[in-house]
């Protein structure tokens, strides 16, 4: 099916939150945000706002009429401040005017004086100062003390990665309606419609069933509105719960970015342990999570860095913990593969470093330590499928010999451009990690002219979701596409959703739709079973045609109204619950993933070596699809991710002062890929595979695994670098920007992204 989004999309017809046509009356919200990363508020003075053109209300924490509370796992973060902020962009006060434009200006007129505390931006510094959001977590399995004390090869470094800016091009933003008795109709640019309405709820005071969250789609997520939607949904609630009008914001761009967390930068340590035969026999690693000022999303995230900690690589020894440090920035939050990349990175690194020393190839430790079916992960769960067949497939169908060869060949004759190559085998877990979140629910009506509507609890956001949900109604019904349609995420029709994320959306609520389907399925063979005196296994429906032992009896259309006409229900709302998963968070082991999505990426790249600029010459892929529902939607998926972890591994630079302030607020500062710095050739051949009948259709999620795809690039890239200049330094410190190349190709020490 294509994308059903593309007519309306292509035409610039497709209504995001900013194109809503306004009702008359609407106001509009802007925050004030700290202006300092820490301290203690003395004064707020609010009169030159409130007396401001067009300013019809200024809000502060006063005004909230239940809690001042929003974190999601653990309760730390307020709406608004009260005494003291934590991050420079903290909302401490909220101007609601009759126009965006005064909104804004009313903004810049509050003045606030602030008694400075100290600053932290660095996690390890905040860890040493014992300021952690959860406790500590640690993953083992064997015993690595005993296991590195057999290990010819010891290797130590430190491998860092840098946050990431979501950049979707639909900024946070959202539109509160009220209604009568209290009722508010929240338009909301978020993955989790529910986490909007259940914040709103604490923080209004309201019962859930008085908000109803309506998402028609994103202008992109990327993790970014899983959590962070929310606050944005309240400020508006909030203001149109006084003021009984509609009130709407839609964040500036540079707003956004300041105000907004991003991907939680890491810095670890790891410490890797070989044989004589380049079996990795020990692993361990300390993740030190930047967590921001608030915890957020951060413990889920710290969890699934350290169920990726070992890749796609069976270790027998693992001991791994990761610290979630509290720093005086933005809370940081998801972005597309939620920690686990960052785990990916720091194995890559110890494998890289480890080879350099013992001498030999990267790939040759990589391949020999690949996961096959029924090896245990650190966290209990056996492997149900593998990382070889990617793997070898790639080998085989790229010519990787040759490719080698080829780039030895350029090497040996140039000397200001120079060539790398890496692979990046991955492998991620599908399921949320928190094993009640993996539940969801579909709505389903055929109306009495056999035409079909779906609602699921699926945010669309670009990646195809909604266009898959129709494939399964379509494909149970045997009907025709143009018959169905897809409902807006409506708290009302859908409860309880999780949000869309874990790239898990497709499997859940397409598993919903399916059962919902097949119920309905099943009463209208019945129903023609007792019509035609036959059983109802000898009823189906082909192609728009009710089939009974193989006759045509009636077409689709028909045998709806005939159903309806006998009082058979049409409509059907089904649930589903992944099945088999569980994780038990004491002993720290359990089997929390559906299945795991594997792949193998080939990274070729040309680093300019006057310049230090470089080009992606080449990203080759093997994926395991399963069977893919639909090609074109998932191929767009994988050179989306590919591209946005390049992007995360090379040229998108956060950077924060000491002071807490972020100097890359705009996109004049900061870089992101643009169709230049994409692949040249970006190659990708689905594996097919069958193993994981979880999966929707046995297509298999492929929302975030080609993101860590991207992570190959920094590595094509040291190579590079390290083919002009072999006594380099260069460490494993992400992104790979050109000055970063510049100073690796020429060794002056590699200066790491931290501080500035
Ligand atoms: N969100 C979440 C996620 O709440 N739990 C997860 O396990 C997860 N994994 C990936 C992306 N978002
Ligand atoms: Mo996400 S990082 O799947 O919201």
């Amino acid at each position: 099916m294509k994308n059903i989004d593309s007519y309306t999309h292509t035409r610039g017809e497709s209504i995001y939150l900013d194109d809503i046509p306004l009702v008359q009356g609407t106001l509009y919200a802007a925050v004030f945000g700290s202006p300092v990363a820490h301290g203690k508020i003395k004064n707020l003075d609010l009169s030159a706002a409130q007396s401001a053109q067009g300013v019809v209300r200024v809000f502060t924490h006063k005004d909230i009429p239940g809690q001042n509370q929003i974190g999601g796992i653990i309760h730390d973060e307020k709406l608004l401040a009260e005494d003291e902020v934590h991050y420079n962009g903290m909302p401490v006060a909220m101007v609601v005017a009759e126009s965006q434009e005064a909104a804004y200006a009313a903004v810049k007129m509050i003045k606030i004086e602030i008694d400075p505390l100290p600053i932290v931006t660095d996690p390890r510094e905040a860890q040493q100062l014992g300021l952690l959001s959860v406790p500590a977590r640690t993953f083992k399995l064997g015993e690595t003390a005993s296991a590195f004390s057999f290990c010819k090869y010891v290797i130590e470094g430190i491998a860092e990665t840098n946050g990431q800016e979501h950049l979707y091009i639909e900024t946070q933003g959202a539109y509160v309606l009220p209604k009568e008795n209290g009722h508010l109709f929240v338009y909301s640019s978020t993955q989790g419609p529910t986490a909007v309405q259940r914040h709103m709820s604490h923080v209004l005071g309201l019962p859930m069933h008085q908000i109803e969250v309506d998402v028609t789609r994103l202008g992109g997520g990327f993790g970014g509105k899983e959590d962070q939607a929310t606050p944005w949904a309240i400020f508006c609630a909030l203001a149109a719960f006084h003021l009984k009008r509609p009130v709407k914001y839609s964040l500036h761009r540079m707003e956004d970015m300041r105000m907004t967390g991003k991907r939680n930068p890491y810095s670890s340590d790891f410490k890797i342990g070989l044989n004589e035969d380049l079996m990795i026999v020990a692993y361990e690693a300390d993740y030190y999570q930047n967590s921001g000022a608030a915890a957020d999303l951060s413990p889920a995230i710290l969890e699934r860095t350290l169920f990726h900690s070992n890749n796609s690589y069976f270790i027998p020894n693992v001991r791994t913990t990761a610290y979630c440090c509290k720093t005086n920035l933005p809370p940081n939050t998801a972005f597309r593969g939620f920690g686990g990349p960052q785990a990916m990175f720091v194995i890559e690194a110890a494998i890289v470093k480890a080879a350099e020393i013992i001498g030999v190839s990267p790939e040759a430790i990589q391949k020999k330590n690949l996961l096959k079916t029924g090896d245990e992960f650190p966290y209990g769960q056996k492997a149900q499928s593998e990382a070889v067949p990617c793997w070898e497939k790639s080998e085989d169908i790229y010519e990787v010999e040759k490719i080698k060869k080829d780039i030895a060949l350029f090497n040996a004759s140039n000397i200001l451009f120079k060539k790398g190559y890496s692979y990046m085998p991955i492998c991620f877990g599908i399921s949320f990690t928190k094993t009640l979140m993996n539940q969801a629910r579909a709505l389903v009506h055929i109306y009495t002219d056999g035409s079909v509507v779906v609602s699921t609890g699926a945010v669309e956001m670009g990646q195809g979701v909604n266009t898959k949900m129709l494939q399964v109604a379509a494909a149970v019904f045997s009907i025709d596409s143009s018959r169905l349609k897809i409902n807006s995420t409506n708290t009302y029709r859908i409860a309880n959703t999780s949000p869309s994320a874990a790239s898990a959306t497709a499997d859940l609520n397409g598993m919903a739709v399916k059962i919902a389907c097949e119920t309905i399925l099943e009463r209208l063979k019945e129903f023609v079973a007792n019509d035609f005196k036959c059983n109802a296994a000898d009823v189906s429906i082909e192609k728009e045609n009710v089939i009974v032992r193989g006759e045509k009896v009636m077409p689709w259309n028909e045998l709806i109204t005939k159903c309806y006409v006998n009082r058979v229900s049409l409509s059907e709302h089904a649930h589903y619950a992944t099945p088999e998963i569980h994780f038990d968070g004491v002993k720290e082991k359990g089997h929390p993933f559906a299945y795991h999505v594997y792949g193998t990426a080939i990274t070729i790249a040309t680093v300019d070596c006057i310049r230090g600029t470089y080009e992606i010459d080449a990203v080759k892929l093997v994926h395991d699809f399963g069977s893919s529902m639909n090609p074109i939607v998932d191929k767009g998926q994988i050179e989306g991710g590919l591209v946005q972890g390049i992007g995360w591994m090379t040229m998108e630079e956060i950077i924060y002062d000491k002071e807490g302030k972020l100097r890359s607020g705009a996109l004049s500062t900061y870089k992101v890929p643009d169709i230049y710095s994409v692949p040249k050739d970006i190659s990708l051949h689905f594996l097919e595979t069958n193993n994981d009948n979880l999966a929707i259709f046995r297509s298999k999620a492929v929302g975030e695994p080609p993101l860590m795809y991207g992570i190959g690039t920094y590595f094509a890239l040291r190579n590079a670098v390290k083919a002009f200049n072999p006594e380099s330094t260069i460490g494993f410190s992400a992104p790979m920007t050109p000055e970063k190349v510049l100073m690796g190709l020429y060794d002056r020490n590699n200066v790491s992204n931290k501080n500035i």
